[in-house]
């Protein structure tokens, strides 16, 4: 097994089992693209267990963020199908780390989308756009990481729950949304947070994934990423996002 194959079922492990792992770079030694390597090493082990790619997640997609963090780029993730949760299902506190959600928007492709391609190509791509809630969950003991770390820990995505899809025609540039939790506000923001407009993280999500050698497939979703920050989440919860125009998505906690 090589270095790369080891980190990988050291998170594939963690995430499997929900048991936190110690920090595998504290000394930033691992470069993105290592990290990238050992993010698709875990993936793969996934689909060997039967699990099929149904897309791909943006990360860091908030400029402030990725100014907090020293970043010019988003980072991205790869969506497989045991990480789609049933809309007003429920989920198993136990099946996480220690899960925090995000209200996010999702693009589902009706045709593939490759490599640099301008915002008007990316949305004559799009099938439908949805509410969402991504399940973010760091498989770091004490949600410790460094940024090659979350990389290879797949971006920290554990699972995602899409709500009603709408027509692409639906403008979605600056949509109000506001995620609660047991009815309580605890997030109000807007899609603008993705960089400015949610199209162009599709459009970071087409050049990067081809230059992964990964092009977005028609029949992808792709996560446009967090539109406010993060929140923890406990069994016996309730969490929703309800997006202007779009509708709402959600999930209980057992
Ligand atoms: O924006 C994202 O979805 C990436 C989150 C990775 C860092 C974290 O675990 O907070
Ligand atoms: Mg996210």
């Amino acid at each position: 097994m090589t270095r790369i194959e080891e980190l990988a079922r050291r998170l594939d492990d963690a995430a499997l089992n929900a048991c936190a792992i110690a920090q595998m770079d504290p000394e930033n030694r691992l470069s993105i693209e290592e990290a990238y390597a050992i993010q698709a090493a875990s993936i793969a082990r996934r689909i060997e267990r039967g699990e099929t790619r149904v897309g791909v997640k943006m990360g860091f997609t908030s400029r402030a963020k990725m100014l907090q963090m020293g970043l010019s780029d988003v980072i991205w993730g790869r969506l497989t199908s045991r990480m789609q949760l049933e809309e007003g299902g429920t989920i198993d506190f136990a099946s996480f780390v220690r899960p925090r959600v995000e209200p996010e928007l999702a693009f589902l492709l009706k045709r593939p989308l490759r490599g640099n391609v301008t915002a008007a190509e990316a949305l004559a791509a799009v099938e439908a756009v949805a509410p969402a809630l991504e399940i973010i969950d760091s498989r770091y003991q004490d949600f410790k990481f460094t940024l090659p770390e979350v990389i290879a820990d797949n971006a920290s995505s554990s699972g995602f729950v899409i709500g009603p899809w709408n027509a692409p025609s639906t403008d979605v540039v600056n949509l109000g949304l506001a995620l609660t939790i047991d009815g309580r506000l605890v997030q109000a923001g807007s899609t603008a947070a993705l960089l400015g407009h949610p199209l162009r993280s599709l459009v970071a999500a087409a050049r990067l994934s081809a230059a992964a050698g990964e092009p977005l497939q028609a029949g992808w979703i792709v996560m446009a990423g967090g539109a406010t920050p993060a929140e923890w989440i406990l069994a016996g919860q309730h969490v929703s996002v309800e997006m202007q125009h779009l509708g709402s998505a959600s999930f209980h906690v057992r």
